[in-house]
């Protein structure tokens, strides 16, 4: 047998393809909940400096249940939205406990998980006026604090792929907004974006992507929104824009409003589509049909 074939059917076989027919829309129940009886995944608290505020800064850093230093690992980094630091999802998308699980049913390409705090100022809690100016604005600097401090120490003290098609940048609301920025801005450096509810920081189509067919270079670009959310004209300008100029995006409308409950089902789906062979437009299908 040839070497090519042996690799496809190792894929095969191993299940890493997903296809529509092994990806529900919804999670199922359960999805969220903690088994004590399979593998679990570790959660560090790192710290580093950042150049960029001038302060050391935390994040949480969850790595796989199987977890071998000599392997290395392609990196989500996964960001939190304006009420939020770096432990809302820890806090409240329990993401640890949705990774083990898909990760019992073999669902998922093993990955480090990094949840940053985007809010780059010194004072980076989210505390009295969470809407106020300064605040507001510290998430858009925080686009060179992940760039240019957290990656590289994500980098140095971890075993990571460092290339951009192991590198995955997801988010919710405000976090979604800086994906999109962040992730449309630096195509050369992230090949797996997924905003979540993107909140009004979402630059403008023509500024995200003034050159849009440079998306095509993407593995996957994901956008999604609950029906019930306010925000929504946030992502469906964003999606309305790449349809316009064909660029292959999942544009996931799904039922809910601004919350968790999209959210972890927003990862849920998103984290079994990272760092594999995937076609957008089957996905995109299925999560269109009723
Ligand atoms: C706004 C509405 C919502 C806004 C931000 C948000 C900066 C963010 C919401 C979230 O992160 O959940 O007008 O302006």
């Amino acid at each position: 047998m040839s070497k090519s074939i042996i690799f496809v059917l190792g894929f095969v076989l191993s299940g890493i393809f997903i296809s529509a027919q092994t990806l529900d829309k919804q999670a199922p129940q359960g999805f969220d909940v903690e088994k004590k009886e399979i593998p679990h995944g570790k959660i560090d608290t790192i710290n580093y400096e950042s150049k960029t505020v001038g302060t050391q800064r935390k994040a949480l850093v969850y790595t796989p249940p199987v977890f071998k230093k000599g392997n290395k690992y392609p990196v989500l980094y996964l960001l939190h939205g304006i009420g939020g630091d770096e432990k809302e999802w820890f806090k409240n998308g329990t993401p640890q406990i949705i990774l083990d699980n898909l990760y019992a049913q073999g669902k998922l390409t093993p990955m480090i998980v990094v949840l940053p705090n985007g809010r780059a100022m010194k004072d980076d809690r989210a505390t009295g006026n969470i809407m106020a100016k300064d605040k507001v604005k510290a998430f858009a600097t925080f686009e060179k604090d992940l760039l240019n401090d957290l990656i590289p120490f994500i980098e140095k003290k971890y075993p990571v792929k460092k290339d951009r098609e192991n590198r995955a940048i997801a988010g919710l609301s405000m976090g979604g907004g800086q994906t999109l920025n962040f992730g449309l801005g630096n195509i050369d450096k992230f090949a797996w974006v997924g905003g979540f509810s993107s909140a009004p920081n979402t630059k403008e189509p023509q500024k995200l992507l003034p050159n849009p067919a440079k998306a095509k270079e993407l593995k996957l670009l994901w956008i999604s929104c609950g029906d019930q959310d306010g925000l929504m004209p946030f992502s469906k300008r964003t999606s309305d824009y790449l349809t316009e100029n064909k660029i292959p995006h999942i544009f996931y409308i799904e039922p809910g409003g601004h919350d968790f409950k999209v959210w972890k089902n927003d990862l849920f789906l998103f984290s079994q589509l990272l760092f594999k062979p995937i076609d957008q437009e089957e996905i995109s299908n299925l999560l269109k049909s009723e």
